[in-house]
C-alpha cells in the first residue's frame, strides 16, 4: 500500500464538531485490527483531487443533451434515469447558461450521467439562436464523454417546429452524435376505456396514428424513436416508468460499448417498477452508480493502489449521502465517516480473511469485490446518517451487519 502514516484525512485544525466527534465515540468502539487498517485507508486530500481526477478521466460518463419544450418530460427522463428527480441530481447543480441547465449524476466530481437541459425553449422564441449556440458551443468542447441528443416531445403536441430546427441545425453539424426522439405521456391519446398500460410497446390505432404524424415531422433527423409514460405514483399507472427499458435499450444500442453498460448497470432490476421515496431507496441509487463506478475503475489500470482509489469514490460517496441526510460534510469528515465504518467491518467481519490478503490488497481488487465493499459501505453509511438523523447514537454492531448483508448481497450482484 502506498499510503503510509504521512498525509492522511484528518479532521482539520483540530475543528471536530459534533459531526465528529460523533465518529470518534464510534471509533472508540472499533478493534485494535481496526485502527491500523484505518492508515491503510486512508488517503491525504491532495491525493485525493489527484485520484478523482483520473478516475474521472476513465468513467463511461455519457452527456445526453435533453431538448424539449417545457413541460415536454425531460425532467421526468432525468427521473426515470437516475431514480431521483432532477432537484435532487441538481443538488450542486449550478445555473449552466441562459437557456441550458445541467445537472450530473451521481455526483459533478464523479458522473456517470450528465443532463443538460433546455430551459428557454418555448413556442415563438427569440432565443432559439441563443439556444443553439450555447448546445453547439457544449457540443464543440473536446470530450471523452460519449453524447447522445434526446429530442422530447409530447405524444399530443404538433406545434414542434423549433424544435426540429433545432435538431436539423445540431444534426447538421454534429452528425456523428446520435438522436433520440423520446415521444411522452402515451395515454393522453389512449381510448377513453383504457386505464391501464397495455403490454409494452403499445400496439394501439390512436398511438400509431399520432406516432406516424410526429415522425413524418422529425422524419431523417432522428435514429430512434422511443415511447415512454413516466407518470407520477399517485398517476395510478404501471409501470410508473412505461418504456424505461426501451429507452435504455435505445441508448445502450447508440452509444459505445463501455457507455452502454454502464446505463445498463445502472438501470439494472426493475428500476421501472418504483421508486421509493425513502431516504434509504433514493440512496441506493447513489450507491448503485457508486459501485458501478468501483468496479469500472477496478478493472483499469490506473496510477494508483486500488484502495486509496476506492476510498476516494467512498468519501464522495458519504459525503453525497450525507447531503440527501441533511448534513453537509467537509472532506475530511466524510473520510473521517468513511474510515470508521469501513475499518470496523473490515475488521470485524471480513477481518480475518483481508489479513490473508493484504499485500496484494493495495494493487488490485476484483471489480465484484470493489463494488460489494462499496455498496456495503454506503448501505452502512445509511444507517449511520439514519441514526444520526433522527437523534440516535448510530450503533456499530447494526451497521456491521447490515454491511455484512449487503456485501454478501452485493457480491452476488456484481458477479
Ligand atoms: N403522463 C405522463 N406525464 C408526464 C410524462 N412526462 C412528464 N410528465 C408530467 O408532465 C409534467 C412535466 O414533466 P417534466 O418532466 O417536469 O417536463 P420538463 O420538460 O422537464 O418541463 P420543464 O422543466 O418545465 O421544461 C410533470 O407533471 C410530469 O409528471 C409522461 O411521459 N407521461
Ligand atoms: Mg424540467
Amino acid at each position: 500500500m502506498e499510503e503510509d502514516g504521512e498525509g492522511k484525512i484528518k479532521p482539520r485544525q483540530g475543528r471536530l464538531e459534533a459531526f465528529g466527534m460523533r465518529v470518534g465515540e464510534f471509533l472508540g468502539n472499533t478493534t485494535q485490527v481496526a485502527q491500523r487498517t484505518l492508515r491503510w485507508f486512508t488517503v491525504s486530500e491532495e491525493r485525493v483531487a489527484e485520484i478523482l481526477a483520473a478516475v474521472r478521466e476513465e468513467l463511461p460518463t455519457t452527456e445526453a443533451l435533453l431538448i424539449g419544450k417545457p413541460q415536454a418530460g425531460k425532467s421526468s427522463i432525468v427521473r426515470g434515469l437516475t431514480g431521483v428527480s432532477a432537484e435532487i441530481v441538481g443538488q450542486g447543480f449550478r445555473p449552466h447558461t441562459q437557456n441550458t441547465q445541467r445537472y450530473a449524476y451521481p455526483s459533478e466530481e464523479l458522473p456517470l450521467l450528465i443532463f443538460t437541459d433546455t430551459v428557454g425553449l418555448g413556442d415563438i422564441n427569440q432565443n432559439t439562436e441563443g439556444l443553439i449556440d450555447e448546445l453547439l458551443g457544449d457540443l464543440a468542447q473536446e470530450t471523452k464523454r460519449a453524447r447522445v441528443l434526446i429530442l422530447t416531445v409530447k405524444i399530443n403536441d404538433f406545434a414542434t417546429d423549433t424544435l426540429r430546427q433545432i435538431g436539423e441545425r445540431l444534426r447538421k453539424q454534429y452528425p456523428m452524435v446520435p438522436c433520440v426522439l423520446a415521444v411522452t405521456c402515451l395515454h393522453e391519446v389512449y381510448p377513453g376505456a383504457l386505464v391501464e398500460h397495455p403490454p409494452y410497446p403499445p400496439d394501439l390505432p390512436e398511438v400509431e396514428r399520432v406516432l406516424t404524424a410526429i415522425q413524418g415531422d422529425f422524419a431523417g433527423l432522428c435514429d430512434r424513436t422511443v415511447l415512454l409514460d413516466f407518470t407520477l405514483e399517485e398517476d395510478g399507472f404501471t409501470p410508473v416508468f412505461y418504456g424505461l427499458e426501451a429507452l435504455r435499450d435505445t441508448l445502450a444500442d447508440l452509444l459505445p460499448e463501455a457507455e452502454a453498460k454502464a446505463i445498463y448497470q445502472l438501470l439494472d432490476e426493475g428500476a421501472g417498477e418504483q421508486l421509493g421515496t425513502l431516504y434509504r431507496d433514493v440512496g441506493r441509487r447513489y450507491i448503485l452508480a457508486f459501485s458501478v463506478m468501483a468496479a469500472t475503475v477496478a478493472a483499469v489500470p490506473l496510477p494508483f493502489a486500488t484502495m486509496p482509489v476506492l476510498t476516494t469514490l467512498q468519501v464522495s460517496l458519504v459525503g453525497v449521502l450525507g447531503q440527501l441526510y441533511g448534513q453537509t460534510l467537509t472532506p475530511s469528515q466524510a473520510g473521517g465517516v468513511v474510515s470508521a465504518i469501513a475499518g470496523g467491518f473490515l475488521a470485524q467481519a471480513i477481518g480475518r480473511e483481508l489479513i490473508k490478503f493484504i499485500p496484494g490488497l493495495g494493487s488490485v481488487v476484483a471489480a465484484s469485490w470493489a463494488a460489494a465493499y462499496t455498496w456495503a459501505l454506503g448501505e452502512g453509511a445509511c444507517v449511520y446518517f439514519g441514526d444520526l438523523m433522527g437523534g440516535k447514537k448510530p450503533d456499530p454492531q447494526k451497521i456491521q451487519g447490515v454491511m455484512r448483508e449487503a456485501f454478501d448481497a452485493a457480491k452476488q450482484r456484481f458477479n
